[in-house]
């Protein structure tokens, strides 16, 4: 579609809606912006956007404005539910996300890595590997970079390596990866999505364009990434943990192996002992990278350097410190029920667990079989306490803090030397801090600021 002098509405002035805004200028369209945050909460924001030839809507979201569009171009935080979304649709204009505003003119191949956890982790790790083996990569998307911040510097040989969530994923139309990674699909944003099935047809549109000439990457261990093999067009390629997988990347006698072809000889990567990450999960996270790095033919030497010297991304199971002989890990981006397991079982015992942020319709009580297998207490704050408090109840001890300092004052008086004090709130943040980095810094200066 062809945007000059079109009417563009960009929905959201967060990171991609300013990144959007801007760029759609850049092509000539006559741009309006809009969002329910007040002219005072914009501030910063507004008089850059004014500058740059930008119409700003602010303190919430007009119907006039919305229909007066060729096109609309929304945030990742903003439901195709919302009132006003929904009704241009109905209408018949179209509404598409800036991940897919952004992969029409991003130049280059692009990775695309999608799951419930992990996606931060590997992403990174994967940029790392091809940056390593000298590809011009750039890493971007749902990390923190909207991807229409890519375009400029993007070139026929650049590989793009991006970080795409479920909210990005949903608003895709021609979003179309060479290779596409889903990491694990388990209960998450189902405030959002409302069912699981809706949330899991989102992450599925990874794989929605994809052709025989592409490849899609699954892990064999989870139930419902196994059931997109059927719906793929692509090549797929497995990765397990577990047991070994036709194609693709497992673990055999303490060795990640890459497996090309079905039937053929399989070849060492590294030993699981020299990657420099903590848990299960994070074994997990490799072998999908190793898939695809192999699959874009980085020799496995080159991934054992980068794997061996890849450490743990901020906030993500992070090592923080070590006082009066417990150890300190802020793993606040355990943004869910599932990623909090994950980051206990990554622990023998002895684990003083902080849980509890926003609630997002999650169901507490599978955590009940790790919280008595590991945990020797639970410290509840934010506004999911209570919930959580009911549906643990009678399996470990639990101590209502209220908040984040009270609980780490309290795991630190009740934890010995050798337990571990853990951040895995399995809810978002957004009740009691910014963001799920916010909540990090703040859990990590806190633990800075103890005595020993
Ligand atoms: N807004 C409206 N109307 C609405 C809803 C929101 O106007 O109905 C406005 C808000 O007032 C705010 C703006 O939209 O001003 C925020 O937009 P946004 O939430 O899309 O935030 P961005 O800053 O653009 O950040 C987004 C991603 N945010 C979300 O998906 C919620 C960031 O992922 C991502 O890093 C960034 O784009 C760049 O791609 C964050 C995230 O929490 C880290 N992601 C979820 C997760 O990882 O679990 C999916």
């Amino acid at each position: 579609m062809e945007l000059k002098n079109k009417r563009v509405l960009v929905v959201g002035i967060g990171k991609s809606g300013i990144s959007a805004a801007v760029f759609l200028r850049g092509l000539g369209a006559r741009v309006t912006v809009s969002d329910t945050r007040s002219a005072v909460s914009l501030a910063e924001q507004i008089p850059a956007l004014l500058d740059a030839g930008v119409m700003v809507e602010s303190g919430g979201h007009g119907l006039l404005t919305f229909r007066r569009q060729d096109l609309i171009v929304i945030s990742p935080g903003v439901s195709l539910d919302t009132p006003e979304v929904k009704q241009v649709i109905g209408y018949g204009l179209p509404v598409i996300g800036e991940l897919e505003l952004a992969s029409r003119y991003l130049k280059g191949s692009v990775i695309a890595v999608t799951g419930s956890n992990g996606k931060t982790t590997t992403t990174s790790l994967i940029g790392k590997i091809f940056s390593d083996a000298g590809k011009p990569t750039q890493v971007g998307g749902n990390i923190g970079l909207p991807v229409i911040e890519l375009i400029a510097a993007s070139t026929d040989q650049t590989t793009n390596v991006l970080e795409v969530s479920s909210f990005q994923l949903e608003t895709t139309d021609q979003f179309h990866p060479a290779i596409a990674v889903i990491l694990n699909i388990t209960p998450d944003h189902l405030d959002r999505h409302g069912s699981f099935e809706k949330y899991v047809d989102a992450k599925e549109k990874i794989f929605a364009n994809q052709t025989s000439d592409d490849a899609l990457v699954l892990n064999a261990d989870d139930r419902t990434t196994q059931m997109c093999a059927s719906r793929a067009k692509s090549s797929v390629y497995w990765f397990s943990g577990t047991k070994v997988v036709r194609q693709g990347a497992f673990v055999r006698d303490g060795v990640v192996c890459w497996m090309e072809k079905e039937g053929g000889k399989s070849e060492p990567i590294l030993p699981v002992v020299e990657i420099g990450l903590k848990g299960a999960h994070n074994v997990e996270n490799v072998l999908a990278a190793v898939c695809a790095a192999r699959l874009s033919g980085i020799s496995a030497d080159s991934i054992r350097g980068s794997v061996a010297n890849f450490k743990a991304v901020e906030h993500r199971l992070e090592y923080v410190r070590t006082s009066n002989g417990v150890e300190y890990f802020n793993d606040s981006k355990a943004t869910n029920v599932d990623a909090a397991i994950k980051a206990v079982a990554s622990f023998a015992g002895g684990v003083h667990l902080i849980l509890g942020g926003k609630d997002k319709d999650s169901d507490y009580s599978q955590m009940t079989e790790i919280l008595s297998d590991r945990v020797k207490s639970v410290y509840t704050i934010g506004s999911a306490a209570e919930k959580i408090e009911r549906q643990i109840a009678g399996v470990v001890k639990i101590v209502a803090a209220g908040t984040l300092g009270s609980a780490i004052a309290k795991a630190a008086e009740a934890a010995v030397p050798g337990d571990v004090v853990l951040l895995a709130p399995a809810c978002s943040s957004f009740d009691q801090f910014e963001n799920y980095e916010h909540r990090g810094r703040v859990f990590r200066q806190l633990v800075m600021d103890l005595p020993g």
